[in-house]
């Protein structure tokens, strides 16, 4: 009957992991699974703090296994064992060994917090500024007069140094691949940097719980090649090309009499504001509404009418748009394009790995949100 019972569970475990593990589809970026140095050096930091765990570990399961055994063989109930309080030399092995252990890992740590912090980088870097906002990034490039969000695009190869702050609330930049934590805190600007390796999309999110949409605070670095980068930089410094569809004039109509100018800029419209994401380049964006939805006209809509179902906590209002306004200011907002340049492909192109897992990720998204 026990057998049975404990067969039985095993067997609701073992369907209740495989459901798990199904459902699990989003891409999870691994921080063991490196993409610059500057990760490595984290991992190697983390490989340090499990091998003097693991130590511990055995040292503690012999002697207590050893107890153990010894205690079943003798059954001796009625000695006292001997008794060993105040024995000198036990009590100086185990003052002086987690001494010693952590003495080594504290200047492992403090090392690798020196060689990872900004003003280490190299003097080559790129540098780009991540201002955190609820549940955004704002990421621009002072040397190249660039602003974007939630997506920052890097040359592989280059070191880059970000200089974080924050407009709000603390919140934390994290791409486990790439690096390390660092918060954003507001008031208090703090850099961080690391070299990209490989070309492809690597995940981040906000670390530090800074509101209702917190785990819908994503980011993305797209990594690319150092001379398609060149192109997105050229690109990104024209302006996008005037609508000429009805549908799309249309939106752009609305985008001024609706107050989206208010918070979002177009560049050859109007003038940046750090209150909502710059959109001059939207259209071209994998993502919306920081990778929390795919950019596909779809969504666009729903999340310009449901914008509040959608991201929870999130501070563009919903304007109550209909569902024919929503569909011409998509429509705008989809021919709002790099000029000349396909980022969609020059990523697909260079990362035929598994982390490119977009399609699994916007389904569930869809899934949760509907
Ligand atoms: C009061 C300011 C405000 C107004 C008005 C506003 N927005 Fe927003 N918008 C925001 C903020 C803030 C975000 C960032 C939301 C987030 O991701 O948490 C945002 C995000 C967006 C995004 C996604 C941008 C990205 O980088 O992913 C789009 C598209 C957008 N808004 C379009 C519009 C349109 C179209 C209108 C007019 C109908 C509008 N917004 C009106 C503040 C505003
Ligand atoms: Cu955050």
């Amino acid at each position: 009957m026990k057998k049975q019972f404990s067969r039985i569970f095993l067997s609701l475990f073992i369907l209740l992991l495989t459901a798990l593990t199904l459902a699990q589809r989003l891409p999870v970026p691994n921080m063991l699974d490196t993409a610059s140095p500057n990760a490595r050096e984290i991992a190697g930091l983390f490989w340090w703090v499990m091998g003097f765990s693991v130590f511990v570990l055995l040292v503690v399961v012999v002697f207590l296994g050893a107890a153990i055994i010894r205690g079943y063989r003798e059954r001796n109930m009625t000695e006292e064992p001997p008794q060993i309080h105040g024995h000198l030399g036990l009590e100086i092995t185990w003052t002086v060994l987690p001494l010693l252990i952590l003495g080594v890992l504290l200047v492992l740590t403090i090392g690798s917090i020196y060689r990872l912090d900004g003003f280490a980088s190299p003097k080559d870097a790129l540098e780009v500024d991540v201002l955190g906002q609820q549940f955004w990034w704002e990421m621009s490039y002072p040397d190249e007069g660039i602003i974007t969000a939630n997506e920052l695009v890097l040359p592989a190869g280059r070191p880059v140094k970000l200089n974080l702050s924050s407009k709000d609330v603390i919140h934390s930049f994290w791409v486990p691949q790439l690096a390390g934590k660092t918060d954003l805190v507001p008031g208090e600007p703090r850099t961080m940097w690391f070299t990209p390796e490989e070309e492809g999309i690597f995940y981040g999110q906000c670390a530090e719980l800074c509101g209702a949409s917190h785990a819908n605070m994503r980011l993305r670095v797209l990594v690319l090649a150092p001379a398609e980068y060149d192109a997105w930089v050229a690109a990104s410094k024209q302006p996008p090309a005037a609508p000429s569809e009805t549908l799309a004039l249309e939106g752009q109509q609305l985008f001024s009499s609706k107050g989206c100018v208010g918070c979002h800029a177009v560049n050859g419209l109007n003038t940046y504001n750090r209150t909502g994401p710059d959109l001059s380049y939207i259209g071209s964006r994998t993502t919306i509404a920081a990778g929390t939805l795919e950019n596909n006209r779809e969504n666009m809509v729903r999340w310009l009418r449901f914008t509040d179902t959608v991201k929870p906590g999130v501070l563009m209002p919903n304007l109550g748009l209909s569902q024919q306004e929503a569909e011409a200011l998509a429509a705008y907002l989809e021919g709002l394009r790099l000029p000349g340049v396909d980022l969609e492909d020059m990523i697909g192109a260079s990362s035929s790995d598994t982390r490119d897992d977009t399609e699994t990720l916007e389904t569930s998204y869809q899934g949760v949100n509907q």
